[in-house]
């Protein structure tokens, strides 16, 4: 079948082929991409990251079922960044996210990390564009927040939320000074449990504190369990893309993206090219040699690796 053609009719299916061909790094991924690309930039990308465990999951699920009573077709892409690879990541998520995950409207998908540093995967983005042409109004990207994987998601997506949980000092924790430029919501989960009041408190404190920014985050209290909250959620998503949109942040974050993705791609061709080039010639095992001998040292060795390449045209 020709898959381009069926993801932009949204057929599951070729969706969810297109998306193994990106993990597997297929050539012909590249292609479909090329011909979905024209089509996206309708979607809206929300990331929701925070420490294990504070709910993110369940908050997920809600979040799904309240935009299918708003008519949203919603896709999720659930990001494990301790899993090396794909498949099947995150199977708990999935059985716990069963009844969305029967409806047609609602594409759920793990994937684990393949980027080398810790942060999402470069394929996230494209799966995102995927999710986008084949008509998703929603795309969420749940993550686990651990550093780099927080940055990545900012950028990644129109609307950042942060999850935490009550706790002494915990929430705080999180929003950390220096991540403050992260959240665009920050949502205390767990309310049911002691403390959330303190740790709003707390929160929006910090945030007065902070330098300021145009869109200043919004704290809410949510109970993913008893789904308590979520409509003021996603009001408040909505609202944060009408202050996007009005600003022309929208555009702004759009370029940042653009920029991001494609510095990304350049250092990967660079890198892959740069490899293949020392590894077809020996030149590799030859230098490799001089260094373990103590000829020359890593950094001489390096320098001499470029010297020696051809200018890429
Ligand atoms: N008390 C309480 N427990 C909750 C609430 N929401 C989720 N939980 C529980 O918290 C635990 C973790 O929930 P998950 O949704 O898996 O959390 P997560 O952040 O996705 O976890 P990881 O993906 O492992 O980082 C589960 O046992 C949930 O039932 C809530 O509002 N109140
Ligand atoms: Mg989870």
């Amino acid at each position: 079948m020709d898959l381009a053609k069926e993801v932009l009719t949204g057929n599951k299916r070729a969706v969810s082929r297109t998306i193994t061909l990106i993990e597997n790094k297929d050539p012909v991924a590249k292609e479909i991409i090329d011909e979905l690309y024209p089509h996206t930039g309708s979607g809206k990308i929300v990331g929701i990251t925070g420490p294990p465990g504070v709910g993110k999951s369940t908050l997920v699920d809600q979040m799904i079922k309240g935009w299918r009573k708003r008519g949203k077709k919603i896709a999720v892409v659930a990001i494990d960044p301790t899993s090396p690879f794909h498949g099947g990541a995150i199977l708990g998520d999935r059985i716990r996210m069963q009844d969305n995950f029967l409806d047609e409207n609602v594409f759920i998908r793990s994937m684990g990390t393949r980027g080398a540093h810790g942060g999402l995967s470069e394929a996230t983005s494209e799966v995102v564009n995927v999710f986008d042409a084949a008509g998703y109004d929603i795309i969420l990207i749940e993550t686990v927040g651990a550093g780099q994987a927080e940055v990545d998601i900012a950028k990644l997506a129109h609307t950042t939320t942060v999850v935490v949980v009550p706790g002494l000092g915990d929430a705080i924790q999180t929003i950390k000074a220096g991540m403050f430029e992260i959240p665009d919501i920050i949502v205390v989960n767990k309310a049911d449990l002691r403390g959330a009041e303190e740790a709003v408190m707390e929160l929006e404190m910090m945030l007065d504190w902070a330098p300021k920014k145009a869109w200043k985050p919004s704290v809410l209290k949510t109970m993913a369990l008893k789904n308590d909250g979520i409509e003021e959620l996603l009001d408040e998503i909505e609202r944060h893309w009408g202050y996007l949109k009005e600003t022309g942040m929208l555009y702004e974050r759009e370029r940042e993206r653009c920029k991001e993705d494609l510095i990304d791609l350049v250092t990967e061709k660079i890198r892959e090219s740069v490899l293949e080039e020392i590894k077809s010639n020996g030149k590799l095992d030859m230098i490799v040699k001089k260094i373990t001998s103590r000829k020359i040292t890593p950094y001489a060795a390096a320098d001499e690796i470029l010297a020696g390449l051809e200018p890429t045209k």
